[in-house]
């Protein structure tokens, strides 16, 4: 710990991570630090002066530590590896919520925004403007007040931005995790498939729609009718759509303190009166069951810094922003109406009340249904029916089942987190769907390289933690795994072997924990899905016994039979804890974090692994007389008997993605945004030493210092860097005549006296401070110029 122990530090501190300075700079509002190509972010919860256009031609085109670290030096270095390397790079974004994650992600694309397209096209320029606006829209709809954050992603966001050969941005794609979870939407899905329908002999769109079946001539493989292959298709996307549901259950409950999704809110603050009106809402959001808890809760403010008049997050104001940004989008005016109407059509769902009637429940305001058929383009008979009763299949036979009113609640909340999902899913597709990469042809253009930029959400604790938080902390531990995998250890490994003199640095690898959560047959997830692949009745108590028999041992994990406790669960860490309220716990189970100590409430993980909504609900949307919504619920085609296949539980398509989103990274070149939390106050004058030290340890830093201090800046290839340097050294200009690579670098460096700054490696050269390659860089530039001047002089071609 000497790095917070040292009592003096030499301002500026730029390149090394040390707490007593961080404050320092905390205060005068200078919030970055560098440790190699990682950038540390402090929140400064207010406006700072410093994203301005004078800021983005400071950092525009220059190396990375020439000018005092900042977030735009890491976008601009990412920019670069991917424009003079033709490397595909990717700005990972971590560190808990409430961390300045987001904020960071949307100044890193606005930069990017900023710095590129000096040909002022018009394509481009309409892809960055969505790409720029899309941020507001999936903010709306994705992000929420929790009791850490006010503007809290509740879904992890990977944008890639494709670039041509020009370095100009033209076109993108955006994943999104817990709301969804597969690399490539459903809709999109459906449309890529489509090309292999067609492949297959299907002359339209139309053909696959239809009712009739058609059994085209010729297909491959035998005698597939078109609904058989319908059928199949629409089984994937069903597959695929099974399992965020259950991180929707904000949009029926919140935690005290908490909000729902802003969208609900915006509607209702910033609807006009007419609008509202043909919704059949009033704009007092305590009117609605689903959203009431959080209705007087206030958006806290920024603290503006001195010159910037005072903001603050206003719901009006935002629908309004929304609306406009949708239109930007390309979203049609009957869309936008869509959109609202589901939203409107949830709020009218929470206010729904069963009753029994005798043995059979019955709706208490059955006017209600009428609306939320009318809001959805179906009848009130069709609602009523699958909100009561659902289809099964006995043999050949199929019935109609009546609900209890314990199953009718149930279901009538599935649905209502379903609509809602589905919702987020199809934003996401049609913002894809217009910034897709189009008619771009590699062999004219050459290569469409890509910077991905991955903004998730943060670890977080709260005073009950359920599902959600165990996928969030697990996606957490998954990103601090990349960081150790690629900062501390193969950083360490290379140097081993290439033979360089090295003393290890230790640090806690977490594989640990993410094998306690993802590994097969053994893991948490493992034993959730066999609790849930039982046909009994599987309680989650009973999910909780086997945790303990499988995992009772296991370091990082530990359970106990709790009803009562104080709801901190870290005495230690206090501060992590939300609230100090005095919860009840009924059993929970801990895992030890890289983090911290989280204990999950077992309640309600089996439901939401499990994750189901009844079919009825999909037939009803899907027969829907809105095109939008019948869209959004492709499988609603399947008829009762058609339905056969148990879907993926919730976790593990969770777990999939993951995986898959980690492997895609690992395929980049990765820069890094470590954003820290000054305190839990959301304070611009409060800097919390213990809390800081605390998330200075878990991310890795000090280790991360500590390799970065004894270790190299740069390295590279003997033969890439001679193709590179060669020309500024006469003894190896325009060909050398040493015995090897190696040597001609030796010569290179010696001739410019860089030696005593470099190591060689068996295979790579390895230079100590940027400062060295900042002048190889200055020396080519001159080389280069040189070179140009004398073509020109003797008029041969360039
Ligand atoms: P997060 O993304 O890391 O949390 P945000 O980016 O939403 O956190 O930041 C939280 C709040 O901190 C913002 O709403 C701003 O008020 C403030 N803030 C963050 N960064 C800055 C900045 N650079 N300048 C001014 N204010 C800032 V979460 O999504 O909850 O994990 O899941
Ligand atoms: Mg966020």
């Amino acid at each position: 710990m000497e790095e917070f122990t040292r009592a003096a530090c030499a301002e500026p501190c730029m390149s090394d991570f040390c707490l007593l300075c961080t404050l320092g700079r905390f205060e005068k509002g200078r919030i970055y630090t560098f440790i190699g190509e990682v950038v540390v972010s402090m929140n400064p919860y207010k406006n700072l002066n410093i994203y301005g256009r004078d800021m983005i031609e400071q950092y525009k085109g220059r190396e990375l530590y020439e000018r005092p670290p900042h977030l735009f030096a890491i976008a601009d270095a990412a920019y670069k590896a991917m424009k003079r390397r033709s490397k595909d790079t990717c700005i990972v974004i971590s560190g808990e919520s409430g961390a300045g994650k987001t904020e960071a992600s949307k100044y890193i694309m606005q930069y990017i925004a900023a710095i590129t397209n000096p040909g002022q096209r018009a394509e481009v320029e309409r892809v960055k403007n969505i790409l720029l606006k899309s941020n507001c829209v999936l903010e709306a709809f994705g992000n929420a007040k929790t009791n850490r954050n006010d503007n809290s992603s509740r879904f992890g966001k990977y944008m890639d931005i494709n670039f041509d050969f020009k370095g100009d941005p033209i076109g993108g794609h955006i994943n999104n995790y817990l709301l969804e979870k597969v690399r490539h939407p459903p809709f999109h899905g459906y449309s890529l498939c489509w090309s292999y329908f067609c492949s297959l002999g299907f002359a339209s769109r139309n053909q696959m729609h239809s009712s009739n079946p058609v059994v085209p001539h010729g297909i491959p493989g035998g005698s597939r009718t078109l609904q058989q292959l319908h059928k199949l298709l629409v089984l994937t996307v069903d597959l695929k759509l099974q399992g965020h549901m259950c991180m929707m259950s904000r949009v029926i409950v919140q935690q005290p303190g908490e909000r729902s999704f802003h969208s609900f809110y915006q509607l209702l603050q910033g609807g006009s009166e007419q609008l509202l009106r043909s919704l059949h809402l009033q704009k007092d959001a305590s009117a609605y069951s689903y959203i009431c808890p959080g209705a007087q809760l206030k958006l806290t403010p920024i603290t503006p810094s001195s010159h910037t008049p005072q903001c603050s997050i206003n719901d009006g104001a935002e629908f309004k922003a929304v609306a406009d940004a949708m239109k930007v989008i390309g979203f049609k005016q009957e869309e936008i109406q869509t959109v609202y109407k589901i939203v409107a059509a949830i709020l009218h769902l929470g206010n729904l009340k069963f009753c029994v009637d005798g043995d059979t429940p019955i709706i208490e305001n059955s006017k209600v249904v009428s609306v939320i058929a009318d809001l959805l383009s179906t009848k009130a008979e069709l609602v009523e029916k699958a909100l009561l009763f659902r289809t099964v299949a006995t043999g050949r036979d199929v019935i109609d089942k009546q609900h209890t009113e314990q199953e009718a609640t149930y279901g009538r909340d599935a649905f209502a987190k379903a609509i809602y999902e589905r919702l987020f899913c199809w934003i996401v597709t049609h913002i894809n769907d217009v910034i897709e990469v189009k008619n771009y042809d590699t062999t004219v253009h050459g290569k469409n390289t890509v910077i991905g930029v991955l903004d998730i959400y943060g670890f977080e604790i709260f005073d009950n933690n359920s599902f959600e938080q165990f996928c969030i902390n697990y996606c957490n531990e998954k990103l601090q795994q990349l960081f150790i995998q690629l900062v501390l250890k193969q950083e360490q490994e290379e140097y081993q072997r290439e033979g360089i003199p090295w003393k290890h640095i230790d640090y806690f690898n977490n594989q640990v924990i993410v094998d306690l959560v993802e590994q097969q047959h053994k893991g948490i997830i493992a034993i959730l899905d066999d609790a849930c692949m039982n046909v009994g009745k599987v309680t989650d108590e009973m999910f909780l016994d086997a945790l303990n028999n499988k995992l009772g041992k296991h370091a990082h994990f530990s359970s106990r039979k709790v009803t009562h406790r104080p709801c901190c669960p870290l005495p230690s860490l206090p501060h992590l804890c939300a609230t100090d309220k005095t919860l009840e716990f009924d059993r929970d189970f801990r895992i030890k974090h890289y983090a911290g100590d989280v204990i999950y409430s077992v309640t309600g993980f089996i439901d939401k692994n499990k994750d189901t909504l009844f079919q009825d609900f999909k037939r009803l949307m899907y027969n829907s007389s809105n095109p939008v919504l019948k869209m959004m619920w492709p499988e609603g085609k399947l008829s009762i008997t058609e339905v056969t296949k148990r879907p993926l539980t919730a976790a593990t398509l969770f777990k999939n993605s993951m995986i898959a989103l980690v492997d895609n990274l690992t395929l980049k070149e990765p820069y890094y945004v470590r954003c820290i939390k000054p305190n839990d106050k959301k304070s611009p004058q409060v800097f919390d030493e213990e809390r800081c030290r605390h998330q200075v340890e878990y991310l890795g830093l000090l280790e991360n210092v500590r390799v970065r201090r004894a270790g190299f800046a740069y390295r590279q290839t003997y033969e890439k860097f001679l193709h590179r340097y060669k020309m500024i050294s006469e003894f190896t200009w325009p060909n050398h005549d040493l015995p090897s690579d190696k040597d001609a670098v030796r010569k290179l460096i010696e001739c410019h006296g860089f030696q005593h700054d470099v190591a060689y490696g068996k295979t790579k050269l390895f230079i100590r401070t940027p400062r060295t390659l900042f002048t190889l860089e200055e020396l080519h530039a001159k080389m280069l110029v040189r070179i140009v001047l004398f073509l020109q002089k003797v008029k041969l071609p360039l």
